[in-house]
């Protein structure tokens, strides 16, 4: 089909091939689903409701409906009237925001690739464009907007599932007055896949950031950083792949410098922060030889760069990338011993100082954003949650087994909000209910995640407690201690050199190669003490640890940080008005109108849309407290406005009765009353409209006659 510009979904009626909300299709089964999603996408219409819940098709092509047009169009409009669009969820929140003054989030979800940061984007833009505002308030609107491919540079990545994967998670907060103006924000970042700046897999990139600087960098950056061609260095060389379809880095590049100016970012320390990028590159090229167990540097020449821009000695880098310190205890007394490093190790080292480098500039970029955009109002807030996507790889390792966990606990929360909590709500509200059976995934999530009985983080927790610090054999004793502790869970199976997790989106196998140096995720203090002395001040800062070879406590583990971060997540989602997005990717080939119908099929099922549409046919679509009903419908009658004080069963019977509600449409529970369908909801919020109109020509009209 070609892509003419014109609203495909305005000949709705004429032809009518698909129902925008599948609550009201025929038939529920994932075939059904998976059709009427089909003939959508094939009409440009990427956009299908389940009830509240917004399932996005990704169509990997621009679509036309995104322009000022719709913004105006679906400002204040009922969901009911307007063909199915993001504009039309960010829209609700953000009255529901300003009506109830209750804060509000979206949870975006779906498989690498599926579209969730081009949702989270379009929410952001949405809000932006509609909600007023003064000049701080103009400002705050640039750099939440600039966040984005700011972040995106440092943490996006192209893999093989997507050409812009981010590899890290993110919940922004954006805060507002009760009048709508967005007064500030906050980021929190979720686990950076740091291990991408040293190994890359066949057909992927690391970090755009590094080929920004190699397409980008102006002739003086070239010859202060010493910025070469990509191929040059070997951390970019070893997949081989420089570029990126429709992505032009050298453009890029110039966004990302213009974002660090809006974030406040002084030039100097943009230097600073390039300097650091370049240094890594620089840093790849170090190679080790060995003899005799003992590894030298190939060619010492390659030293001096990387610590010229770090601002540190040559010598001293050469030296702690082939030997390291231990402390060590001998008759009761510490000491600290220089030993040699073996190639591998000394490799392992170089790596373990790039990564570091990186995830500390990393979450200096989020705290800088986090600074430009801080207010310390009190305030109410919509939340985007746009993290990685759950992701199968051919070699699936410590990282996925990560991302796939926070996936897993998204899923969770999903069920316990759409699913769960709404059946439980019916059975003690009192609400007469047939209850839909589903899959629970919080046997997976305690599989993973659980204390008493230990569960997978906690057997790798252990693990890591008593390894050595060289950590030999502690990967096997992790395996052989899962077998023994979680070897009976149904959703565990061990194999030769894994196990694999059935997880509620697919069985993924992980390899256990480096599950325990990837969980202690300690940079060595000697590297440490090593950059302390730089001679640039930023990069100093960037090392504030206190180094105290006394300190009995034991650091926390990246699945502890993970695993605290996750159930924080699902506190403050918790604490909002909940939103979802679905998102579905329709192909494996990035193509428009391609349709893998079982890639389609599979993802309708295990993000349980049948389930979801079942429980939305045979539940209510609206629920309220009692008072904020009142005082919402109360305008509709002359016996409940200004204010209803009588028994609240009885003030709602009189509004309902006096809009000619079906008595089957709801049902009063013991505290809150329930709508069933939209409809109904809507021709209620037809009347209060309409009795807000009359009432607004009457004081009108008053006023012109006296004044
Ligand atoms: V990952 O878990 O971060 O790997 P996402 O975030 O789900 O993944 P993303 O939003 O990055 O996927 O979408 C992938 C690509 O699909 C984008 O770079 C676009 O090229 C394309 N895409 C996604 N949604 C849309 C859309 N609504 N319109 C046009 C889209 N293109
Ligand atoms: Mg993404």
């Amino acid at each position: 089909m070609k892509d003419s510009g014109m609203y495909h979904w305005q000949s709705e009626g004429a032809k009518k091939s698909s129902v925008d909300d599948m609550v009201l299709l025929t038939k529920i089964t994932e075939a059904a689903i998976t059709d009427n999603l089909k003939r959508r996408l094939m009409e440009d219409k990427i956009y299908t409701y389940i009830g509240p819940v917004l399932v996005a098709v990704n169509p990997f092509k621009q679509l036309p409906y995104f322009g000022e047009r719709e913004v105006a169009m679906y400002q204040g409009a009922a969901q009911y009237e307007v063909p199915p669009h993001i504009y039309s969820l960010a829209d609700t929140m953000y009255r529901n925001m300003l009506i109830d003054s209750d804060s509000q989030c979206v949870i975006i979800s779906g498989e690498s690739g599926a579209g969730k940061t081009v949702s989270a984007k379009f929410i952001m833009n949405y809000i932006t464009r509609v909600s007023g505002g003064g000049q701080r308030v103009q400002q705050v609107k640039e750099i939440i907007l600039e966040s984005n491919p700011l972040l995106e540079s440092f943490g996006n990545a192209k893999t093989t599932r997507n050409n812009n994967s981010s590899r890290f998670g993110k919940y922004i907060e954006i805060q507002f007055s009760r009048g709508g103006e967005p007064l500030g924000g906050r980021i929190s970042n979720f686990l950076l896949e740091k291990s991408r700046v040293h190994s890359l897999n066949a057909g992927e990139r690391s970090f755009h950031i590094f080929y920004q600087i190699c397409a980008g960098a102006t002739a003086d950056m070239k010859s202060n950083l010493g910025i070469a061609s990509p191929d040059f260095y070997s951390y970019l060389l070893q997949s081989g792949v420089y570029k990126v379809d429709g992505t032009n880095d050298a453009h890029d590049f110039q966004e990302t410098l213009k974002a660090m100016t809006v974030m406040g970012i002084a030039e100097d320390t943009q230097m600073d922060i390039l300097r650091i990028v370049a240094a890594i590159l620089h840093m790849s090229n170090i190679s080790f030889n060995e003899e005799n167990n003992a590894s030298f540097i190939t060619d010492p020449g390659y030293l001096e760069f990387p610590a010229f821009l770090l601002g540190i000695d040559a010598q001293i880098l050469g030296q702690k990338l082939i030997s390291r310190v231990f402390d060590s205890k001998w008759g009761g007394k510490s000491e600290r011993v220089d030993v040699t490093l073996n190639t591998e190790q000394a490799q392992f080292t170089r790596d373990a100082w790039t990564k570091g480098l990186y995830s500390r500039l990393f979450d200096y970029i989020v705290e800088t954003v986090n600074k430009a955009m801080v207010t310390d109002a009190n305030l109410i807030s919509i939340g985007i949650l746009d993290i990685y996507g759950f992701e199968i790889f051919t070699k699936n390792g410590f990282e996925q087994f990560c991302i796939n966990y926070v996936n897993e606990k998204l899923q969770q929360i999903f069920i316990e909000l759409t699913m769960k909590s709404e059946q439980e709500e019916y059975k003690t509200e009192g609400i007469h209910w047939s209850p839909i059976t589903y899959f629970d995934n919080k046997i997976v999530c305690d599989l993973i995640e659980s204390k008493r009985p230990p569960g997978i983080m906690c057997i790798l927790d252990d693990t890591c407690a008593t390894m050595s610090a060289k950590s030999e054999g502690a990967d096997e004793d992790f395996h052989r201690k899962m077998e023994s502790q979680v070897g009976l869970n149904p959703h565990y199976q061990k194999f030769s050199n894994g196990f694999i997790i059935k997880h509620y989106a697919g069985n993924v196998s992980y390899h256990i190669e480096n599950f325990c140096e990837k969980n202690r995720d300690v940079l060595f203090a000697d590297i440490i003490e090593v950059m302390q002395t730089s001679n640039n001040e930023f990069i100093r800062s960037l090392f504030p640890d206190v180094i105290n070879a006394s300190t009995k406590s034991r650091p926390s583990t990246a699945g502890t940080k993970i695993r605290t971060q996750a159930n924080e997540l699902v506190t403050t989602l918790m604490q909002c008005v909940p939103h979802y997005i679905r998102c579905i990717k329709p192909n494996e080939t990035k193509k428009p109108h391609d349709w893998d119908d079982q890639m389609v099929k599979h993802q309708v099922e295990y993000l349980g849309l049948k389930e979801n549409i079942r429980v939305k046919r045979a539940g209510f679509a609206y629920r309220r407290p009692f008072q904020k009903f009142l005082q919402r419908y109360a305008i509709i009658t002359k016996e409940t406005w200004p204010s209803w004080s009588g028994n609240p069963t009885q003030g709602i019977h009189i509004i309902m009765k006096s809009v000619n509600m079906d008595p089957s449409q709801y049902q009063i529970g013991r505290s809150k009353v329930f709508i069933k369908d939209p409809e109904s909801l809507y021709m209620l919020e037809e009347c209060r409209e309409r009795k807000y109109d009359y009432y607004a020509r009457v004081i009108q009209h008053a006023f012109q006659k006296y004044f």
